[in-house]
């Protein structure tokens, strides 16, 4: 075992770290088995309540997922030297400790990868020593399948005329959705020392539209509630989990909420995750639905493209409220 002394915990002192928190797991998470008829009431209550479910049935081959998750096992266990090999994520790539561009820092390394299967992303892959391109592709076209469906079924279950008014977004050819996978190793040494949980991933709201996130069975993902408490997700790595994104606030006018969410870093075991975040064409314009609002509504948001949005996401820190520049007064 590796002794760290304090000068090695000065080393990592640009990582967070939090109260340790309860080790109980919430047991309130909706949890929405797809392959029932009434599935749409669940969904829309779950995304009004917590905007955060997880989804059984989700008809995702379980191989895709075990070996993807094999996949990215072997790529993390590479050298660092290898790794850095595959870096910086500009915007693509593979990123240890830095996410984003202005200074945020968690326990995590982590590729990010693009999720339209052109000649240009084979050859990105080629930079990415021992991965297998073709996992990627089946799991995430798999997972965005799940995606449309889910969304599909919200626009039912919200009575709107048209079921693909939002997993057409996801559909369109210039979507902009990406891919991430993330490692979060184990730091029993940094936890004992500081006495507090690391933070792996800090709090933050995805931008996108909608989330799908699965991991391997190890514990570390919370939600903040309504009320802002934290509570942590019993990890299931059979089941996917949806996470309600900024741009789905908005186009439901407030009705969904974007969940914050983090991960604190398990102190015996590695967790990895993969999530696909679903997102708009640079150009497609985000607003109210003004079918889902009753006579009288104001509409909370101003119009913007997501091309937008995201570059003014990108200028933000992880904990930042995004949507406070484009909420009307
Ligand atoms: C959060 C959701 C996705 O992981 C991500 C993240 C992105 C990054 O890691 O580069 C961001 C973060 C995320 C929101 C604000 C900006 C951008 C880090 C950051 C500080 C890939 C995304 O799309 O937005």
């Amino acid at each position: 075992m590796v002794v760290l002394s304090k000068p090695a915990l000065e080393q990592f002192s640009p990582i967070k770290t939090c109260k340790p928190s309860s080790t109980t797991f919430y047991s309130n998470i909706p949890v929405i088995d797809l392959s029932k008829p009434d599935c749409k009431t669940q969904l829309v209550k779950a995304c009004e309540e917590f905007g955060f479910f997880k989804v059984v049935n989700h008809g995702v081959p379980m191989e895709f997922m075990s070996v993807l998750e094999s996949e990215a096992m072997k790529f993390f266990s590479l050298s660092q030297s290898e790794k850095d090999k595959a870096g910086p994520p500009d915007p693509f790539g593979y990123g240890n400790r830095r996410i984003g561009p202005n200074g945020d820092v968690g326990w995590v390394e982590y590729l990010l990868l693009r999720t339209t299967f052109s000649q240009k992303s084979f050859d990105s892959f080629k930079e990415i020593p021992n991965f297998c391109c073709s996992s990627v592709h089946d799991f995430v076209s798999s997972v965005r399948q799940l995606a449309c469906g889910v969304l599909e079924e919200l626009a039912d279950g919200l009575k709107m005329k048209q079921r693909n008014v939002f997993s057409k977004l996801l559909k369109d050819e210039e979507s902009d959705s990406i891919f991430r996978l993330n490692h979060y190793p184990p730091c029993p040494e940094l936890q004992a020392l500081s006495g507090r949980d690391l933070i792996g991933f800090g709090e933050h709201t995805d931008p996108q539209i909608i989330s799908v996130l699965r991991s391997n069975n190890a514990t570390g993902l919370q939600i903040s509630l309504k009320d802002g408490t934290w509570v942590s997700v019993p990890p299931d790595q059979n089941s996917f989990f949806i996470i309600v994104g900024d741009s789905m606030q908005v186009m439901t006018n407030g009705r969904f909420k974007s969940v914050k969410h983090r991960v604190l870093a398990n102190s015996r075991k590695s967790r990895v995750s993969m999530i696909y975040f679903g997102a708009p064409a640079p150009r497609a314009r985000i607003a109210p639905i003004e079918s889902l609002m009753k006579e009288g509504e104001e509409s909370l948001y101003k119009e913007f493209t997501w091309s937008e949005y995201k570059k003014s996401a990108y200028m933000s820190r992880l904990a930042d409220n995004r949507l406070g520049h484009f909420q009307k007064q």
